[in-house]
Parts: structure tokens; sequence; C-alpha cells
């Protein structure tokens, strides 16, 4: 199984509220629909989600937030989630809509129903997952990162290879000379983060790339823009990027 996220910053305009980069997904679900194994998605917030938790002052810690805040980040979600299912279906990747609230309970993941999305999975469909609002208990929510999903489904399904495709090569080791890490164990990262991401960006990424590297998990960071890297990478062949493995 290859467990793919989307970035938001791939899938979204993140300078510009609201804004899908359809032809890039396009690109992206075309490239998807020739893997011959079984995909499992997520995608982040881009300029959807992060946008309104940025108005709303919502974040990754639970607190008592404002309700109409949950109900408009989460709509937010559903739409930009719909352009992906959208742009899956016309490009043969047989979507299976899964919000998080599906194998979620507060912040607790349900392990049952992660191993039931790896099931769908090998039955020819593709499980669409992403990161959303999500209700804690009592009065409290949260935002729980498709980056956090990734090593919340990895970490129980094993996935022969995870993939964050990006809006960058990978991680650059200087940001000026774009000089990228092939091998993430071997090289210090320079990072430069978006102030508009509320889940924490690429520190972020990188964070649960490496608790999935521990888990023995192979991880890639790719960038959407070339998209045969992709697939490169799920062949085995040879292609900018940036490795993370134990
Ligand atoms: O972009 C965050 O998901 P991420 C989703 O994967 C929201 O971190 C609602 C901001």
């Amino acid at each position: 199984m290859i467990l793919i996220k989307l970035g938001g910053s791939i899938i979204t305009n993140k300078e510009k509220p609201l804004s899908p980069r359809r032809k890039t997904i396009n690109n992206i679900l075309k490239e998807i629909g020739k893997i011959k194994e079984p995909v499992i998605l997520v995608h982040g917030g881009g300029s959807y989600g992060h946008y309104w938790s940025v108005k709303y002052d919502m974040h990754t810690k639970p607190a008592k937030t404002s309700p109409k805040g949950v109900a408009v980040v989460k709509n937010s979600m559903v739409e930009l989630n719909k352009i992906i299912l959208d742009s899956a279906v016309k490009n043969k990747v047989n979507s299976y809509c899964l919000p998080p609230t599906d194998f979620m309970k507060g912040n607790k993941s349900i392990r049952s129903k992660i191993l039931t999305i790896n099931e769908i999975a090998k039955s020819g469909l593709t499980p669409i997952t992403f990161g959303d609002a999500l209700w804690f208990g009592q009065k409290k929510s949260y935002i729980l990162s498709g980056d956090v999903i990734m090593t919340t489904i990895a970490k129980v399904l094993k996935p022969r290879l995870s993939l964050f495709v990006l809006n960058v090569d990978g991680v650059y080791s200087d940001l000026k000379t774009k000089k990228l890490i092939h091998d993430f164990k071997k090289e210090t990262p320079k990072i430069q983060e978006n102030v508009m991401d509320v889940t924490g960006g690429m520190t972020r990424k990188i964070t649960e790339a490496n608790k999935m590297a521990k888990a023995g998990l192979k991880v890639f960071f790719v960038n959407g823009n070339k998209p045969k890297r992709i697939s490169d990478a799920i062949l085995g062949k040879k292609f900018e990027g940036t490795l993370f493995r134990k």
C-alpha cells in the first residue's frame, strides 16, 4: 500500500484565500491514477482550512473555540475535498471520501476503523481523507493536521512507501541556493515557515516524517509540480526529493 499526502501548498495557492490549483490537482491525480497498488490519500487545508483557522483563532491544541469557527473551517475543508474527489474520479481514481471523523474519536484514532481503510484500499477504491476541525469533547475543538493523520495511518497500516507531495523539491539545506537534502539523516535542514499555517507547515511534516521513519517506514518528500516524480518514487527510479529512513 502507498500512502500519499497532498500538501495544502501544492493543491491551493496559499497566498490567496480559497484558491484551488485545479490544473496541478488534475496532473497529480492523473499520475496517482497510474499506480498499480492500493493507495490511500490524505490532503491538507491550504488556503481553505488554514485561512479560516487563522480567522477564528483555531489551533492544534484542543480549546474552547467559536462554534461558528468550527462550522466554517469544516465547510471549507468539505469544499476543498470535493474538488479533490471530482478530480480523482475524472482521472480514474475511484475515490472513497473518508472525513477524519470516520476514524477519530476526540484526538484518538480508532484502530479497527483504520484497518478498515486498508480493506477499502485493497478492494480497488482509493480512500481520501483530510486535515480538519474536530470536536474534542465538552466544548473543545482542535485542528487535526493531515500530516498527523499520515503518521496515525502509517503506524497501523505500515505502507510500503509514504509520500508527502509538496510545492518544493523537498527539504533544503540552504534556502538561497535551494540545495536539496537527498537523505534527511545525513544533513541539517533550513526551513522557511508560512505564518498562515496553523498546523506547523514544513516543520510539522519533518516531525511526522521522522516519526514514520523511526517506525521503520520509508518516507519521501516530492515536488507535485513534477508529478512524474511520484511514479518514479513508487517504481524505485532515480528522482529529485528527500528521503527519510531509519
Ligand atoms: O494542512 C490542516 O491540515 P494540514 C487542516 O494537513 C485545517 O495541516 C483545517 C487547517
